[in-house]
């Protein structure tokens, strides 16, 4: 098939192109269509100038300093970008822990005996978690134990003290903890007003930023982003880390194991079912239930091989990271999935889903189908999941999905023949395994000068850039400079499926970390898992500073989203940098109109957390920037 110059700047995933181009050829609509339809984009929304808080508005603020400087109440360029971009954090940090909030809901019902559907997988993993709370773990009952966990969680969500999280002392350094407690100080006297840093409930700090966001409250643009940072540490080390470790008490921990990735998993003689979204809860089953020889039976009755179950974004990681179920493909394949015309049903919960596929599906012969209370769909078929019914709902979705396949017709189908393998599952616990049970191999790799340092890589497609172009030549370039790159979302599909999760791929690396991966057996890039798993590169961090007796900003380490899209990303930005650790972002967030809110995110930062966003295209120049970033932490720490 030839391949446009158009669709090759879209998209450097072959299996993408494929479609892309067949999408092309019969003027199928895609959201690179839709975006080009978009242009030219608002100037002053992409500098953040842009403020609808009230009923005077929308106001905007002149870039150039002739036209309006203040909103009609008075509201600078800088308070209106600090207020977009602390709600950015607010969005972010909900979506992450409203989606905590589930397994901690569901293992409270699991331990009071009220949910037959679910067990506690991991035993182990719960005393764990116990143990780090405080809990008495010696010869106690499992499910009394469940339940003593799941209360201090969903207490973290609606506590109304004002203490911080349990969940948050319980996982953050020790340092860090008191580094974030004298920031807060620091801050309230200079400003003469408080300011606090350190997350009390998560639920409130989100709703926080609600309200000093409203009309005519908080204007100060580092008070503002203060409360955006205490919000996202809520996140990162509350809500996603709850949602993480609770999800692993409940479908079992993450260990290493092999699976394959991109659209060639679709299969042309299987009836195919996507997964997509964010929660496991719902895929875990939808897995299982497919796997039943009743299901597969069912399948052969009506002409197919078997049922074959596949993933997409971030509950395709879930189920990837704890099944190695395939994995079809990140955010941007979402529609070209459907464009294979194989797949019988796709399955969504909540999160990054395009309300398009509703339309899409109803020109292919696939099911649309929405589960989630939260999210509902124009066009889709909704079946309504809930959890104490969730082997019923499963098997209503697989059946709706098996007697599909019939409808399928076969001149519209086209599976693109590419796949990688990858290797997957580096959870922290299966990373210690790997090391031999403590992290410090990892760090004598470290002091060695084996491996330089380490780059946690997350988030999402956006159209606006090539797809996995930057995710792809980000962590080569990384590689390459002796950096072992780590990562969860998008990014680690775009990874897998370039072939960088395999440990062949060590021979692309720096001489020494191609060392130590041939040695532990394990390749250059890791796979961590979902959004919500970033929680995992923080766990790892605080492992790292405390058997070394320093701060995480001491570390050689680096975040980067080169293609981030979401909310969640900017959240996700935020923690890493609250917690010590420098971001790099592509595209550029819309920030650029404040010039007070880009200093307080660019350096103030690093002056204060040892961390700041820095904002770069090229991914050659990033991992060059990156490079130098570690290079000076190594420096510091006498290395
Ligand atoms: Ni949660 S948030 S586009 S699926 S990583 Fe993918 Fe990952 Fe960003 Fe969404
Ligand atoms: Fe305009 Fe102020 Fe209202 Fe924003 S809050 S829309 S700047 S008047």
């Amino acid at each position: 098939m030839k391949i446009s110059e158009k669709v090759k700047s879209q998209s450097v995933d072959p299996a993408s192109r494929e479609i892309l181009q067949l999408a092309a050829d019969q003027e199928i609509e895609t959201v690179w269509n839709r975006l080009e339809k978009q242009q030219p984009q608002c100037g002053f929304g992409e500098l953040g100038l842009c403020c609808r808080i009230c009923a005077m508005g929308p106001c905007r603020i002149d870039p150039f300093g002739e036209g309006a400087q203040k909103g009609a109440c008075g509201a600078t360029a800088d308070t209106i970008v600090a207020r977009h971009l602390v709600r950015m954090i607010a969005g972010g940090a909900a979506a992450h822990s409203d989606h905590g909030r589930r397994p901690a809901l569901l293992l409270k019902e699991i331990a009071e005996g009220h949910n037959q559907d679910y067990t506690i997988k991991d035993p182990k993993k719960l005393k764990a978690i116990a143990g780090r709370l405080g809990l008495n773990t010696e010869n106690r009952d499992i499910k009394e134990l469940a339940l003593e966990v799941a209360t201090i969680a969903l207490n973290d969500f609606g506590k109304q003290d004002e203490n911080t999280l349990a969940f948050v002392k319980a996982y953050a350094p020790k340092k860090r903890l008191a580094r974030w407690q004298k920031i807060a100080d620091d801050l309230s006297a200079l400003s003469e007003k408080t300011i606090g840093i350190l997350p009390r409930g998560i639920d409130r700090e989100i709703v926080d930023i609600m309200h000093r966001t409203h009309f005519g409250v908080d204007h100060g643009p580092l008070s503002l982003i203060a409360q955006g940072v205490r919000a996202a540490i809520g996140d990162g080390w509350g809500g996603s880390l709850i949602a993480t470790e609770l999800q692993d008490v409940i479908f079992g921990t993450p260990k290493i194991r092999e699976a394959t990735a991109n659209l060639g998993v679709l299969d042309k003689e299987q009836v195919n079912i996507v997964v997509h979204g964010h929660e496991p809860v719902l895929s875990e089953k939808i897995v299982e239930l497919a796997a039943t020889e009743k299901m597969q039976e069912l399948a052969r009755a009506q002409g197919a091989k078997g049922v074959n179950v596949v993933g997409m974004c971030c509950t395709g990681n879930e189920i990837l990271m704890r099944h190695g179920v395939p994995i079809a493909g990140n955010e941007l394949q979402q529609e070209l999935a459907i464009i294979t015309g194989a797949v019988e049903l796709m399955s969504v919960d909540v999160q990054c889903i395009f309300p398009a596929l509703a339309e899409l599906s109803q020109c292919f012969h696939t099911h649309f189908v929405a589960t989630s209370d939260q999210a509902a769909f124009p066009g889709s078929i909704h079946i309504q999941f809930e959890e104490d019914k969730a082997n019923l709902c499963a098997e209503r979705i697989v059946t709706m999905a098996v007697k599909n396949f019939i409808n399928r017709k076969p001149e519209r189908v086209q599976i693109p023949a590419f796949t990688s393998q990858a290797m997957v599952g580096f959870s922290v616990e299966a990373i210690l395994e790997a090391l031999g049970g403590t992290p410090e191999p990892l760090l004598d790799a470290i002091k060695s000068g084996a491996i330089k340092g380490v780059v946690g890589i997350v988030g999402c497609n956006n159209p606006k850039v090539t797809h996995d172009y930057y995710h792809i030549e980000l962590a080569k370039a990384l590689i390459a400079k002796d950096i072992l790159v780590i990562g969860s979302g998008c990014w680690a599909i775009a990874a897998a499926k370039a072939g960088l999760m395999q440990v062949e791929t060590a021979k692309d690396a720096g001489p020494g970390l191609q060392q130590v991966c041939e040695a532990l057996k394990i390749p250059p890039c890791l796979h961590m898992g979902s959004c919500v798993d970033c929680s995992r590169m923080l766990v790892l961090a605080g492992a790292l500073a405390d058997t070394l007796g320093v701060d995480i900003d001491d570390l050689p380490l680096v975040g980067s989203a080169p293609e981030w899209l979401t909310e969640k990303a900017i959240s996700i930005g935020t923690f890493f940098v609250a917690s010590g650790v420098s971001v790099h972002l592509w595209p550029m967030p819309p920030i650029a109109g404040g010039a007070q809110v880009t200093e307080i995110l660019t350096e103030t930062a690093e002056e204060v957390f040892g961390g700041a966003f820095f904002v770069e295209e090229d991914p050659l120049k990033a991992a060059e920037k990156m490079a130098e970033i570690i290079a000076g932490k190594r420096l510091a720490l006498g290395l």
